[in-house]
């Protein structure tokens, strides 16, 4: 099984826990794009809030109905992919550039579902390196502020997010504490939001690969 064939199976699988009248938070990715499809095949009885431009266009080219956030109260689902995945589901995310939006999109949906291949699945986030935004008034600032909190390198990216803020990644090498240092990072000023999401948001992670499909969390 290829991560591609991986990721295909499990965006797949996630949009079967999709019912038709449901309000459904769309992720941002190669491995959500299986799942928009899947739903643009089936169900056209949806209210969809999208994670990204990216998402919006993928969705919209399969006919699926879009709203912004403030148009829905909550959502029923939000189905996103991940970076990385740790034992207690903690997640990085952002390797899209798109973590604002999918960090508001998952708190908002009662049922967060996380689609992954199992190159993603990690013993303590950090490899992958940590996304950050931030706005654009002082990208330096915040990255030094960030660096003091022990990331060895901080470097920005060349495009900027959807929200036209600066994209940062973080190398705090293994995260022994992914709850800590999330509060660290909340609590610098001009820090948009990290691609660092805990487990206490996620409700279930479905995986695919070499060792065939798994479900973690409350499946
Ligand atoms: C987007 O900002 C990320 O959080 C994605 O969810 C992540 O990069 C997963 O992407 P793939 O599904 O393409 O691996």
């Amino acid at each position: 099984v290829s991560d591609d064939d991986a990721k295909r199976a499990v965006g797949r699988r996630a949009a079967e826990m999709v019912r038709d009248g449901m309000r459904v938070g769309l992720g941002t990715g190669s491995t959500v794009t299986h799942t928009i499809t899947a739903l643009g095949e089936r169900a056209r009885d949806l209210t969809c809030v999208a994670t990204s431009i990216q998402t919006e266009t993928a969705a919209r080219r399969v006919g699926l109905s879009l709203v912004s956030p403030d148009e829905v109260d909550a959502l029923d689902i939000a189905i996103d992919g991940a970076d990385e995945v740790d034992p207690e589901l903690n997640l990085t995310k952002g390797g899209g550039g798109a973590l604002v939006r999918e960090k508001i999109v998952a708190a908002m949906a009662e049922r967060f579902v996380v689609v992954v291949d199992e190159s993603k699945l990690v013993g303590m986030l950090g490899p992958f390196g940590t996304p950050i935004e931030v706005l654009a008034f002082a990208p330096q600032t915040v990255g030094r502020a960030v660096a003091a909190l022990g990331a060895t390198r901080v470097t920005i990216r060349a495009e900027r997010s959807d929200n036209g803020n600066v994209l940062l990644d973080a190398a705090f090498g293994s995260i022994a504490n992914p709850t800590e240092l999330a509060a660290r990072l909340d609590a610098i000023p001009g820090l948009v939001d990290h691609g660092i999401f805990l487990g206490s948001m996620v409700d279930t992670v479905l995986i695919d690969g070499p060792s065939g499909p798994q479900v973690r969390g409350s499946g």
